[in-house]
């Protein structure tokens, strides 16, 4: 539970960096390949190695220098100036949870997270988050490993919203073409990560209602997550509670994890 590690998530929040923070930035700089010192532009001061982002970076950055400008890019991470960088969408920091050294945000799994996981910490952990996603203790769990987005072949393609007709949600085009199904999957899949569109129900496989806790008002198939969803979950009610998910998923208290 959270409740052990909410006097140090309140002493974090008084200082930018914690000294907690700082040792886990010097742990996860040895574990880190920062490559060689070969680059042209090696020992410079700036970090020259595109795979990293921050004000600590040089202004123009080349493929050819990756893990090629290791002391400046490793010692410009030590000081908090550079991180790697990232597609991930970490949201902002307005958890009760933020900066007490677990994740939060339950898009992600892995070792570093909270045992607790909340759908309205969803984008508000970033801190805990991206430092254990970038040390390796945590992934996104993304929909795409079970769910298939399809391709870019659509006309609306890479327009930042979701025109395939299987989803619903605010960020789901206005107009939606049968023709787009599975055919817009870069928006789709980053909306649908980032929470901004749902599968529309008649696309989830809700399964059948052979579980002990089948219709007793919460969902109990721990594939989902939200204020819906029964306390305890445990593997053997995957696919086995299809009426309580499926009534939840459509009043909008429930969606895939
Ligand atoms: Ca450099
Ligand atoms: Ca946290
Ligand atoms: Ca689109
Ligand atoms: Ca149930």
């Amino acid at each position: 539970m959270h409740i052990k590690s909410f006097a140090i998530a309140a002493l974090a929040g008084t200082a930018l960096i914690s000294p907690q923070a700082h040792t886990e930035a010097n742990a996860q700089a040895n574990s880190l390949d920062f490559g060689d010192n070969s680059s042209r532009w090696a020992n410079d001061g700036e970090c020259d190695d595109p795979r990293f982002e921050g004000t600590g970076m040089a202004s123009t950055l080349l493929e050819e220098d990756r893990l090629r400008d290791a002391n400046d890019c490793r010692s410009l991470y030590r000081r908090g100036d550079i991180r790697l960088r990232s597609s991930v969408n970490f949201g902002d920091n307005s958890s009760t949870w933020a900066n007490d050294g677990e994740c939060d945000d339950p898009r992600f799994r892995g070792s570093g997270m909270a045992s607790t996981l909340l759908d309205e910490d969803r984008l508000r952990d970033a801190n805990d988050c991206r430092s254990l996603y970038e040390a390796g203790r945590i992934e996104l769990v993304t929909a795409s490993t079970s769910f298939n987005f399809g391709d870019d072949t659509s006309n609306w393609a890479n327009d930042g919203e979701c025109d395939d007709p299987r989803f619903e949600g605010p960020g789901a085009a206005s107009t939606l073409l049968e023709e787009d199904r599975f055919r817009d999957g870069s928006d789709c899949r980053s909306l649908y990560n980032s929470g901004q569109v749902q599968l529309r129900s008649a696309y989830v496989n809700f399964g059948d209602n052979s579980s002990t806790w089948a219709n007793d008002g919460e969902c109990d198939d721990p594939r989902f997550i939200g204020s819906g969803m029964a306390s305890t979950l445990v593997d053997s009610d995957l696919l086995s509670d299809a009426n309580d998910c499926r009534a939840l998923y459509n009043a909008g208290q429930i969606r895939l994890r």
